[in-house]
């Protein structure tokens, strides 16, 4: 059942702190709509035993049918999250939200905070690469999918380079790893250095292309930017999860922890100390903490051994749920972990703690968005997310527009118009709000706030 209304969130809207905006992009094939389907399912709208099968983002017919994404879909979902997941800025952030957030009514825990994410998820072929270009554009950070197999591809490539120019922040999540435990049967370095070399990749892009302007946007496992599991099966992890488990056992804190867990970290089980040095003997801690009690985890479950993986269940705290008493092999595997490590869960962490809000993305996005003078009206309402003040805001759903150097031309498309033109009827109040509009040209910027003069007259005219 759906666990959200649409008051909700309408009322979210209004807390712009609390609003996180993002585009799913990948090389095709690589996952994305896949592993939307867990934060849909987090939210209800699919049961959570179907996600990943559903493929809910795919909404077309023939989306369903050849099982590729054509359009970019949105879909809006509110969660709420647990102070004690929040980080640095996030946390800030709650705090000035609970002191007049006495507010926001209906919080299913005292200690939550509501965020609305707005989601697009983008095809990953060529052919569609403008509904990409189209969906980065409204939006603030970008979850990128890699296929922990085939790695970063061509396509990766390219979309990531565009959401670097129009300075949308990443956050990677390293996807398929059932098929490491599953199929390929890879040992833990070998793995480690698979998943090491996508991230590495992706900063060298990320780097290549990253300009001045723009905040600093490398992905980092230790940092909690880069997630690892399988959006088929729903699970998923960052080192927040497993360090939350081990900092205590160790005794070490919880930030120490995160970094010991990636890179050349080893712990030497007789000693009982750290070290950075591999002897050839030891295995590095990603492979000793993580990915070995996950793979022997799966086999247990797959060659059906339940005094194996019963006792590892008791130890995780984690409850085989009911729906799933009955199940054996991969069926069993996919509920068994989706319990212990909800792909959701990771995810939303990773979205809400390291992408921005459009208060802190409009400062340095408005360059991009808008080319006319950094200093005027339109700019600093931008700026400011004003959402009055502003000579004049278009809005178009579900259409696409191309860049022709000065020009923005947008394709058939509904706009939205909300004019606050000074001195009489703005040009554009011949377009009424939600018609359809068969033609659009406009020249960019087409208001002059210096005098208030359109820079051309023929603001609007048939395209064909
Ligand atoms: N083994 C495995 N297969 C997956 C996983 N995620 C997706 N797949 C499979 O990969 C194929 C593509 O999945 P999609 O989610 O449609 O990929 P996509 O990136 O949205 O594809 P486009 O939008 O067309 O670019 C499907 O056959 C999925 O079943 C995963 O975590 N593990
Ligand atoms: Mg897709």
């Amino acid at each position: 059942m759906v666990n959200f209304t649409v008051d909700e969130i309408r009322r979210m809207m209004d807390y712009r702190h609390n609003i996180r905006c993002l585009s799913v992009i990948a090389h095709v094939d690589h996952g994305k709509s896949t592993l939307t389907d867990s934060l849909i399912g987090h939210a209800g709208i699919i049961a959570q035993a179907k996600a990943g099968d559903t493929r809910f983002m795919d909404t077309r017919k023939d989306e369903q049918e050849r099982t590729i994404t054509i359009k970019s879909t949105g879909v809006s979902l509110y969660f709420e999250m647990d102070k004690k997941y929040l980080e640095k800025g996030s946390l800030k952030t709650y705090e000035d939200f609970t002191k007049d957030g006495a507010k926001y009514p209906d919080l299913k825990a005292p200690d939550n905070s509501p965020y609305l994410i707005n989601l697009i998820d983008s095809p990953g072929h060529v052919d569609f690469s403008s509904e990409v270009t189209a969906a980065l554009r409204v939006t603030d950070g970008a979850l990128v999918v890699v296929d922990c197999v085939e790695g970063v591809c061509v396509q990766t490539e390219t979309v990531l380079r565009q959401a670097i120019g129009e300075r949308i922040k990443p956050i990677l999540f390293v996807n398929k790893l059932d098929r490491i435990f599953l199929e390929l049967h890879m040992d833990g370095e070998s793995a480690y250095q698979s998943f090491r070399r996508a991230v590495e990749s992706v900063n060298v892009i990320i780097e290549t292309y990253k300009d001045d302007g723009f905040v600093d946007c490398q992905v980092h496992p230790p940092d909690g930017t880069v997630g690892f599991g399988s959006g088929l099966h729903g699970w998923g992890f960052n080192m927040n999860k497993f360090a939350e488990m081990y900092a205590a056992k160790f005794g070490v804190a919880h930030e120490k922890m995160m970094q010991k867990l990636w890179g050349d970290n080893y712990f030497n089980p007789k000693t009982k100390k750290w070290t950075t040095r591999d002897n050839g003997k030891l295995k590095r801690a990603f492979v000793m903490f993580i990915f070995d009690p996950i793979a022997k985890l799966c086999e247990a479950i797959m060659e059906d051994k339940p005094e194996i993986f019963n006792k590892m269940l008791e130890k995780l705290q984690v409850k085989i749920p009911k729906d799933a008493q009955e199940l054996k092999g991969k069926p069993l595997l996919k509920r068994i972990m989706q319990t212990w490590l909800p792909a959701a869960e990771s995810l939303l962490q990773m979205i809400v703690n390291h992408l921005p809000s459009p208060v802190e993305s409009q400062p340095y996005r408005c360059e991009q968005l808008y080319p006319g003078p950094q200093d005027d009206v339109s700019a600093t309402a931008i700026r400011q997310l004003r959402p009055q003040g502003s000579p004049h805001d278009v809005h178009f759903q579900n259409g696409s527009y191309i860049r022709e150097g000065p020009l923005l031309r947008l394709w058939p498309c509904v706009l939205r118009n909300h004019c606050h033109w000074p001195g009489g009827p703005h040009p554009w109040s011949r377009l009424r709000p939600g018609r359809q509009e068969r033609s659009v040209r406009e020249e960019s910027p087409a208001y002059c706030p210096h005098d208030g003069s359109l820079r051309r007259t023929d603001a609007r005219r048939p395209l064909w």
